[in-house]
């Protein structure tokens, strides 16, 4: 048996996918097949396939497809309201039609790490679903308000059924019996104004009654993990949502990226993604061009103030 893994991985993405595939590989004895849809305006480098190709040394139970997507195929489709999402997460409309055999396939974000036996998610049964996701935390609800706004916005019958669109798996052989495909696309064009979270809105809204919810540990949040204390070892897949990743900054459970991003060719690369965020995020103002004055730094929404570089002054939320 062989699994088949898509990832969507602009270039400059590849080295996260990359820990996240390791991963995948340290943790199961089937055999996997990675898809990597690129996108063709930033098609990934030669010099980073020949470093996961590389991998096959130490792996030998993985072989890699690259599928390259045109972006324009997606134009007129509103970018998603947060900034670090990007449009080619609509890609996620054509996997199951880019390889016409597949009969199921595992979709991740390369924003996750695997843990359990990829085996144990394929295997999931959808009964009878177009895909099988994690539905969000009933937390969620009331500490975002944005979710009952994209609930009240879609309609969706059940207003606390809304999966996360991070780890799928694809029910490819009734996708495309159904043209699946094509209706997200159509959707998505028609309820532009409402949409808040991209494909992720318009799948729990078209595919609405035919979602398969699969078990939290499937697509762990880090919230879920870090605010409500769901026991981490049971953990299958972790997912770094949000706009902090183990490779922009410190954060909770970054340790476990870093286990695995050491057994890969690309942690020098990472670790200079890391410094480089750091530093995009950091402003010194000096005084006489010598001492300095006032040191900010953004993390995501907060802003934090030290004086002469090191005492913390203030800390500013923005709404
Ligand atoms: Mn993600």
């Amino acid at each position: 048996m062989e699994i088949p893994v898509f990832f969507i991985v602009p270039n400059d993405m590849f080295a996260p996918a990359a820990v996240s595939m390791v991963s995948i590989l340290e943790n199961t004895r089937s055999q996997v097949k990675f898809y990597i849809l690129e996108r063709r305006t930033l098609p990934i480098s030669r010099t980073n396939k020949a470093k996961l190709d590389d991998l096959k040394q130490r792996y030998s139970n993985f072989s890699v497809e690259y599928i390259p997507v045109d972006p324009d195929d997606f134009s007129g489709m509103i970018p998603p309201i947060s900034g670090y999402i990007t449009i080619d997460t609509y890609f996620r409309y054509i996997i199951p039609d880019v390889v016409p055999d597949l009969k199921k396939a595992v979709y991740l974000d390369v924003d996750t790490i695997v843990q359990g036996d990829i085996a144990e998610l394929y295997n999931m049964p959808l009964d009878g679903c177009y895909i099988g996701a994690v539905n969000h935390p009933k937390e969620y609800w009331d500490r975002f308000p944005l979710f009952y706004e994209i609930v009240s916005n879609l309609k969706l019958d059940n207003p606390y059924f809304y999966v996360n669109g991070g780890v799928m798996v694809f029910n490819c052989e009734k996708c495309r019996k159904d043209n699946i495909g094509n209706l997200l696309m159509e959707k998505t064009r028609q309820y532009k104004e409402k949409i808040k979270w991209a494909d992720q809105d318009i799948m729990n809204f078209v595919l609405q009654g035919k979602i398969k919810e699969l078990p939290w540990q499937f697509n762990a949040l880090l919230d879920v993990l870090r605010k409500y204390k769901y026991p981490q070892k049971e953990a299958k897949i972790i997912h770094y949502n949000g706009p902090k990743k183990p490779w922009n900054c410190s954060m909770f459970l970054d340790d476990l990226f870093w286990r695995y991003a050491k057994k890969t060719p690309f942690v020098g690369e990472l670790k200079q993604m890391k410094k480089d965020a750091k530093r995009k995020n950091t402003v010194t103002y000096y005084l006489f061009n010598v001492v300095p004055l006032m040191t900010v730094k953004t993390e995501g929404k907060r802003r934090f103030y030290y004086l002469f570089g090191c005492i913390p002054a203030m800390k500013i939320t923005q709404r």
